[in-house]
């Protein structure tokens, strides 16, 4: 679960580099879309916030959480971007298998960062309750799509 000591969406915007070059795939899980969608907005908005053009922005949505390395497989073969966000939620109180979701999507995320010259960033919401979820999609404690875009632009130009 995201820290409540953390706002998710407070960071410093002169550590982020201009971003107006970049291309950006964002695969975005459909289960708690509701979540999901406001993750993605702020991923979004940031993203263009730094300079990256709407055009530029691809976004492909899978079925749950469980596809979302597939789907960034996929996206990663078939776009040239400079990096892919996953965006999902994974919430506890709602499955049984939470942590064998929770535990593929982080480790098919690393498999594909070690895989793929390409950053794969991890936008995945994992927490109890979908008040906790919210709070973390753009509630009291920010916005983890935002924190997903920052990283991605940092990642996608890191050498
Ligand atoms: N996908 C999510 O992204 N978040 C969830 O909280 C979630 N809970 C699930 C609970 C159950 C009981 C099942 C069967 C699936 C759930 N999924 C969830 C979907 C999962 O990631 C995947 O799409 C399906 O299991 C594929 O059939």
């Amino acid at each position: 679960m995201a820290t409540s000591l953390k706002n998710l969406s407070e960071y410093n915007p002169d550590s982020v580099p201009n971003a107006s070059e970049l291309s950006i795939g964002i695969v975005v899980a459909e289960w708690n879309m509701d979540v999901n969608t406001k993750l993605l907005q702020g991923a979004v908005e940031t993203l263009q916030k730094h300079g990256v053009l709407e055009k530029n922005i691809i976004i492909n949505y899978v079925p749950g959480s469980f596809e979302l390395t597939y789907g960034a497989r996929v996206m990663a073969e078939n776009y040239d971007v400079d990096a892919i966000i996953v965006i999902g939620t994974v919430i506890q109180g709602e499955t049984p298998h939470f942590t064998y979701i929770c535990q593929s999507v982080s480790y098919g995320v690393t498999e594909l960062n070690l895989s793929y010259d390409l950053p794969f960033i991890f936008g995945l919401l994992t927490v109890n309750t979908k008040e906790q979820a919210m709070d973390r999609a753009g509630g009291k404690y920010g916005n983890k799509g935002v924190e997903a875009a920052v990283t991605a632009i940092k990642m996608a130009l890191y050498n």
